[in-house]
């Protein structure tokens, strides 16, 4: 009797202990159970004990224009194909979307991210207002009130204005703003890495490498389409690093820059080893169904979730191999 007692005991007991251990493993097992909170070292994102870490990431499109998107079952399938990062894309120009009712969609999309132990980038998407001061008010209350609800997360990075363009430059327009939003961000968050575009639709990491910032866990953003960004801009994001610039491929697709021309693979192979080379991190332009080249999701697709390959179309294919 003592002895069917005691084995009783000890089955429960096991069984106690193996759930606690496999709920322990599953976190581990995700991103940021992982990796912990990121900081950058020189030119490297690292993990909390200072491993280098490449993030893998896919961005939403607009979130006005494909809301459906942004959801935990599309995210966790992108989870399962390799994917730890996620990038929702906040335009900031009216006529691209821009409105405060959306706020509540980058919530939903943090909360997804946060739930499967992903890294989530709150991106500021500047596009058509080409310079960041059009509306660095705006900018300054979207991140005020992102910063102050986020601030104590582990797993969020503020990537603060997509892709300069036009007539601005790296002294005179692009820094100040950067000072500016990165000091009201960490008045609320101390730590969690923000990404700052550069100039030429975040090309010209070159120019920001000689007069980078003095703040700390900075990264810049090289956005690239490898059809149309070849030899000469990998060549700018080789003089960056040899300068010691910590770099960031927030955006990028193997199709044209237009995103709905000709895909490069050979062109997107390079890009692809030469950021594994630097274990650079890298993000797809854009989770959604569109009939464009650069949509990651088949158009005759209708699934806004739970993804397989099968889903993905030639780019999502290709691009899913590095992930
Ligand atoms: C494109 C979208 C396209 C949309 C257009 C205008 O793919 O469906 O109509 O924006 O908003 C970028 C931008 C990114 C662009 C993408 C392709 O960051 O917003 O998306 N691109 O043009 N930089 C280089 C290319």
């Amino acid at each position: 009797m003592k002895k069917v007692w005691y084995t009783g005991a000890l089955v429960l007991l096991l069984t106690i202990a193996g759930a606690a251990l496999s709920g322990a493993s599953a976190r581990a097992a995700t991103p940021v159970g992982k990796w912990g909170r990121l900081s950058v070292s020189g030119s490297n994102i690292v993990s909390r004990t200072g491993k280098k870490v490449q993030l893998k990431g896919v961005s939403t499109h607009g979130i006005a224009w494909f809301p459906q998107y942004v959801n935990k079952s599309a995210f966790k399938s992108l989870r399962k194909m390799g994917v730890n990062t996620i990038r929702l894309a906040f335009y900031s120009d009216p006529s691209a979307g821009y409105s405060k009712s959306l706020y509540s969609k980058v919530e939903e999309g943090v909360r997804a991210a946060t739930s499967l132990g992903m890294y989530v980038i709150i991106d500021w998407h500047i596009l058509s207002d080409g310079n960041p001061k059009i509306h660095q008010k705006q900018a300054m209350q979207f991140f005020t009130h992102f910063a102050k609800k986020y601030g104590g997360q582990k797993n969020i990075l503020y990537e603060i204005c997509n892709e300069p363009n036009g007539d601005v430059t790296w002294q005179e327009d692009v820094r100040p703003y950067a000072v500016k939003v990165i000091r009201r961000i960490r008045k609320y968050d101390k730590k969690n890495i923000i990404i700052v575009g550069t100039p030429t639709w975040s090309q010209d990491v070159d120019i920001a490498a000689q007069k980078p910032l003095k703040e700390k866990n900075i990264v810049y953003a090289l956005h690239f389409y490898a059809a149309t960004h070849t030899d000469y801009i990998r060549q700018k994001l080789i003089t960056a690093r040899k300068a010691g610039l910590p770099v960031l491929v927030s955006e990028f697709n193997i199709c044209d820059a237009s995103g709905n021309g000709q895909i490069d693979k050979k062109s997107g192979t390079k890009w692809m080893k030469l950021l594994r080379k630097y274990k650079i991190g890298h993000v797809a332009w854009s989770l959604c169904n569109k009939a464009e080249t650069a949509s990651l999701i088949k158009a005759s697709c209708r699934k806004t979730g739970g993804f397989t390959k099968k889903n993905l179309t030639e780019t999502g294919r290709f691009i899913s191999k590095w992930w």
